[in-house]
């Protein structure tokens, strides 16, 4: 009989009301499965008339994920604050519990353009200790922190199966959600990236856009056995990220969403609070690596809440090489 993931959340060694969170996110997300699989069916596909704090257009299924887990973690005893890429503000918890120790930031559902073509979307999330001034109601000021912080953080790909994988700090699990049951059964406990890889996974129709260090890590993979990498690769892009990183997180590969020309002063396309730096504790767990262009994404610095970097994560040889393409680009002539 598989460990489900009360069973794995109880054997000890999370603190309890960490644990206890972590199951209120996944029975949220388990929720969300059910809405996503339903699709047309449930009248819930579509665009709404609004815009997020992004100025994205917001899809149907974006905002009732939002309101569903706001709702259902809002009463988690150790919460003492949220964020997530749909709402412009944290929403403070109140009352704050005495057992408040943490926030939790989202991105409810990443990678909506895909909802309405059946395309894999999931839902990102990550866990920041309060201040340790708490318990009190919490400011956007306690949000920015280095991801290197970060409690716990982990993805839901609604895919084929709907599997969950988060870490601690102890390593990387996985769990599938059995549509029967609506339990959670674990897959593995012990995520391992392959150091080496031969896939790559970037938008390659942005190619004139990008800076020479990733365009010639690029050049280099599709120069294939002759050029100077040895070997051929193969590529993927999903357009969702975490159906791109769910593939690297169980057999290698490496994902890039780079800074680019088309907007110069922005620093990449993806969030920094709630996609990388869940996404690169996650990896860095694994035995992956997760590079933001200057440095590793989970020393990064955050400056605002829905601040945007550039992203290179996944096997540690290939972030390793594109690291060392970004340090001899920057180094004295
Ligand atoms: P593009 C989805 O909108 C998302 O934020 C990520 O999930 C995904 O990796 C990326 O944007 C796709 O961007 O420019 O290829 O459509």
């Amino acid at each position: 009989m598989a460990v489900t993931l009360d069973q794995h959340l109880s054997a000890g060694g999370i603190e309890p009301g960490l644990a206890r969170l972590l199951a209120v996110v996944a029975d949220a997300c388990a929720d969300i499965s059910a809405l996503v699989r339903r699709g047309a069916a449930g009248e819930i596909l579509g665009a709404l008339e609004s815009e997020n704090v992004q100025g994205e257009v917001q899809k149907k299924l974006d905002v009732i994920s939002n309101d569903l887990l706001i709702e259902a973690c809002a009463k988690a005893p150790a919460l003492a604050g949220m964020a997530s890429e749909e709402m412009d503000t944290i929403h403070p918890v109140r009352p704050v519990s005495a057992e408040a120790r943490y926030l939790l930031l989202f991105d409810p559902l990443d990678g909506s353009s895909n909802i309405d073509v059946n395309v894999s979307i999931g839902t990102i999330f990550s866990v920041l200790p309060v201040a340790a001034d708490a318990p009190r109601e919490a400011t956007e000021a306690d949000f920015l922190q280095p991801g290197r912080n970060q409690a716990a953080a982990g993805y839901v790909v609604y895919g084929p199966q709907t599997t969950l994988v988060f870490t601690t700090g102890q390593g990387v699990s996985a769990f599938t959600l059995d549509p029967k049951t609506d339990q959670w059964l674990q897959v593995t406990d012990a995520v391992a990236i392959p150091r080496e890889t031969k896939e790559f996974a970037i938008n390659a129709s942005n190619m004139r856009h990008w800076a020479p260090p990733v365009r010639g890590y690029i050049e280099d993979c599709l120069a294939g056995e002759t050029g100077p990498r040895g070997k051929n690769f193969n590529m993927r892009w999903v357009a969702s990220m975490v159906a791109d990183v769910h593939r690297i997180v169980m057999r290698g590969g490496v994902f890039l969403y780079p800074w680019d020309a088309r907007e110069p002063n922005r620093a990449g396309k993806l969030r920094l609070m709630y996609e990388a730096n869940p996404m690169a504790f996650v990896i860095e767990q694994a035995g992956g690596a997760s590079f933001d262009g200057f440095g590793p994404t989970l020393d990064a610095k955050p400056t605002g809440l829905h601040q945007r970097v550039s992203v290179m994560l996944g096997s540690a040889a290939e972030v390793e090489r594109l690291q060392a393409l970004h340090e001899k680009a920057l180094a004295p002539a």
